[in-house]
């Protein structure tokens, strides 16, 4: 997997006069299936989130409010991609470094998980990270 493989997904909006609502099923719109939810909120000025690797876990994360940008970075190739929308999803695959950071005052971040919480899926040491990225290229 390559920051390539990484993608800005457009999450169905259904609008009305009312305002717009985004609903999210297994099986559209979102490339696995959500065995997770969790959001991250109230973030300080200044501070970042993430800051790490997963092994397997695959991730869709939303800013359902405000905005934030979001540090990808496979080992070899690094992008930032700025969140600021609540129809739009960034869809990380397994093995990327991720941060996230630069979030504005009220931002939420919401993310749909493909797997359940695992501390032993996670790889919090950026040098052991880069270890396992060469071993997993052989
Ligand atoms: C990611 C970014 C975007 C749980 O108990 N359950 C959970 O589902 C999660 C995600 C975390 N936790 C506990 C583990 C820690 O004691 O909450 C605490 C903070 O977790 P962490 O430092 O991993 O939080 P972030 O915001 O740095 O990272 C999280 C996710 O862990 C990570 O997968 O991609 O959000």
């Amino acid at each position: 997997m390559t920051i390539y493989d990484c993608s800005i997904l457009e999450l169905p909006k259904v609008p009305n006069a009312a305002g717009n609502l985004t609903a999210l099923e297994n099986g559209s719109a979102i490339p696995f299936d959500t065995q997770r939810v969790y959001y991250i909120y109230d973030v300080k000025s200044g501070q970042d989130r993430g800051a790490h690797a997963h092994k397997e876990l695959e991730q869709c994360i939303v800013a359902v409010s405000g905005a934030f940008e979001v540090l990808l970075d496979d080992g070899q190739r690094k992008k930032v991609i700025r969140l600021d929308r609540p129809n739009i999803g960034l869809n990380v695959k397994p093995g990327m470094w991720r941060q996230l950071f630069n979030f504005s005052a009220g931002a939420v971040c919401l993310v749909l998980a493909s797997h359940p919480y695992d501390e032993d899926d996670y790889i919090r040491d950026y040098e052991e990270f880069q270890a396992y990225v060469h071993d997993s290229e052989g």
